[in-house]
């Protein structure tokens, strides 16, 4: 790519981020989903922190100003009032100001907070060390409430939380959720995305039974624990927990809170062994496991790539993982796709059923630098620049055509053009 090229998309990646703020958040993208989501938020802090550092602090403090009692930073907060998102505050019932769901999403705050701490000039320990004691209470909310038992593994009560909303390993754990008294409701999605593009009828009917199942218990953690339909330790979701103790740990060290870093690091410990029981000999990699009927999934997703994001994976392992994505890459034109392209439930247009993600792609990267893996990485980094310079700003790409699909001018995908795909000086033309 040339300079004027980059200096082109660089341009366009500033202008979304900057049209998609509505003063302390941003917004994923207008009409389909117009409120403050809580990992997009985080991620999209890293891309806001290439031009202005001060304002990427907030978009953190302003997501995590929302935190429940109970110490839950939810998955979407309602600022503002807008008919065209369904479910909307009333069906979720949360009785908080402002309004907000009643779920959580991948807490990727403490990793991206560490990552604006380290910003050459960065010169605000304070904001630091507020974030810090709020980040302690969410992680903690994860062991108390999602892992009451102690075992290692957090569960999800909803696919939403996963933030990999459609992904098959939900079909069967979802598909022993009563539907029967969902009642009549309206879709808004459809209405801005072609419904090819979306989750099918079925699937949205069990996501409004879960909706209602949380708001009839007031969102009670003890109740959901032992009562929720849905209950599964996502791959993604322990893996990116996992990662945020370390970082946190690692936070909070730098700005002089030792007992939270210890408090960080035990939990990261904890995750670590019960990481174990999501690796699958069969498929050679790590999936998502139901905990209610202790089934793991029967197929993989790009969430097994996570385990080098989440820390270090075994040799043996890695090798197998690496070997694996090697057959995956020989199948599509631009990789990671986000469920297996061999698989007879893969669809490269319908979101989280076989699409690219530039945060997916972000994170495994990440991760397999850490481990060693710098060419592999590398890839993943060039496809996705590819799709992005070639598509444009996309929620997300088809790995085999490059289509882009969902919504467009998508404030985490400018995010990772800005703070990862865009070419580097050597790497210019
Ligand atoms: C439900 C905002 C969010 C992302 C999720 C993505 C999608 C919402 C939806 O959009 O989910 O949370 O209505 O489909 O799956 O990862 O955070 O971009």
């Amino acid at each position: 790519m040339d300079q004027k090229s980059k200096e082109a998309l660089d341009e366009s990646a500033r202008t979304i981020l900057k049209q998609n703020d509505r003063g302390g958040y941003t917004i994923p993208t207008k009409d389909l989903y117009p409120f403050q989501w809580n990992w997009d938020s985080s991620l999209v802090a890293l891309g806001l922190s290439t031009f202005d550092l001060d304002r990427a602090w907030t978009e953190l403090e302003t997501l995590l100003s929302a935190q429940w009692d109970n110490g839950m930073v939810p998955h979407i907060v309602f600022w503002k009032d807008d008919e065209g998102y369904f479910p909307g505050p009333g069906e979720w019932g949360a009785q908080r100001t402002p309004p907000t769901s009643g779920i959580t999403q991948p807490p990727v705050a403490a990793t991206v907070a560490r990552r604006l701490f380290a910003h050459p000039g960065n010169p605000d320990a304070r904001r630091a060390v507020r974030l810090v004691e709020t980040l302690d209470r969410w992680h903690q909310w994860f062991a108390d409430a999602r892992d009451p038992n102690g075992t290692g593994l957090v569960a999800i009560i909803h696919p939403w939380e996963s933030g990999r909303d459609n992904l098959p390993d939900w079909d069967v754990p979802l598909s022993i959720v009563d539907t029967s008294g969902v009642g009549e409701y309206r879709r808004r999605d459809t209405e801005h995305v072609d419904a090819s593009q979306r989750p099918q009828k079925a699937d949205y009917d069990r996501y409004m039974a879960l909706v209602q199942f949380g708001r009839d218990n007031a969102w009670d953690t003890d109740v959901i624990a032992h009562h929720s339909p849905f209950w599964v330790a996502d791959v993604g979701m322990n893996a990116i927990l996992r990662r945020a103790e370390t970082d946190l740990a690692w936070l909070a060290d730098a700005v002089g809170k030792p007992l939270i870093a210890a408090r960080a690091t035990a939990r990261a410990r904890q995750l670590e062994k019960g990481f174990e029981r999501l690796w699958s000999e069969k498929l050679g990699g790590y999936v998502s496991l139901d905990l209610k009927t202790n089934q793991q999934a029967s197929d993989l997703s790009a969430g097994s790539w996570l385990a080098f994001y989440a820390g270090s994976v075994h040799p043996a392992r890695a090798e197998q993982m690496m070997q694996l994505l090697a057959k995956w890459q020989e199948k599509v034109r631009y990789s990671v796709p986000s469920f297996d392209p061999t698989n007879p439930l893969f669809d490269d247009i319908r979101y989280w059923r076989g699409p690219v993600w530039a945060i997916i792609n972000w994170m495994i990267s990440e991760g397999l630098t850490r481990n060693g893996y710098v060419q592999a990485a590398d890839r993943i980094r060039t496809d996705t620049r590819a799709l992005i310079a070639d598509t444009g700003f996309f929620e997300y790409f088809s790995p085999l055509t490059a289509q882009g699909g969902g919504g467009d001018f998508f404030s985490w995908t400018a995010s990772m053009w800005l703070s990862w795909a865009t070419p580097l000086p050597d790497e210019i033309a």
